[in-house]
């Protein structure tokens, strides 16, 4: 029932909504007409600004993506011993097995989730966060992850998922050898 009637409020007022813009759109023409030089200014500079804008954004996108640690079928095997590792993901704890390894080693990360999505964000000794992914309930994504540094790594969530979303973490500890 308050559905239908937020339905129909909001049919009248996207209606009268149009209407502003079509009786705008329509007096348009005649209000610019004396400004058309600087606004034929404006447009070019705006043209080029948005070439540019693409042109560094294509460019640090192209950079970026090269890094990341997702596996594709096109991913050549790492050179080390490889760990398979089960992230499992709940609210409000993760579930990680094994969870200590050493200097060297890569780690395959099968991360899903039990209930909601949560994201699963590795952090090394100095809280800098070098692989994430999102845990999804009915779907296992899997990430690589060689270990460069000896130290306790953190696993944080970084998707909001309820409450207790702050307090869902736990640790790795990565042996020097
Ligand atoms: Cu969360």
């Amino acid at each position: 029932m308050i559905q239908d009637t937020v339905w129909a409020v909001s049919i009248v007022l996207m209606g009268l909504l149009a209407i502003v813009f079509a009786w705008v759109a329509a007096g348009a023409d005649e209000t610019l007409a004396d400004y058309g030089p600087p606004i034929a200014a404006a447009y070019r500079l705006r043209t080029w600004l948005f070439a540019a804008a693409m042109i560094v954004l294509v460019a640090a996108n192209y950079r970026s993506l090269e890094a990341l640690p997702y596996v594709s079928r096109s991913s050549p095997p790492p050179a080390g011993p490889m760990q398979r590792v089960d992230v499992s993901a709940e609210q409000w704890a993760w579930t990680i097995t094994p969870s200590s390894f050493s200097v060297g080693q890569t780690a395959e990360f099968h991360v899903s989730s039990k209930d909601v999505n949560h994201g699963f964000a590795l952090y090394d000794p100095g809280m800098r966060i070098v692989a994430q992914t999102q845990a999804m309930p009915g779907y296992v994504n899997v990430l690589r992850y060689t270990f460069k540094e000896p130290g306790t790594y953190q696993v944080l969530c970084l998707e909001y998922c309820g409450v207790e979303h702050h307090d869902m973490k736990t640790e790795i500890n990565v042996a020097a050898h």
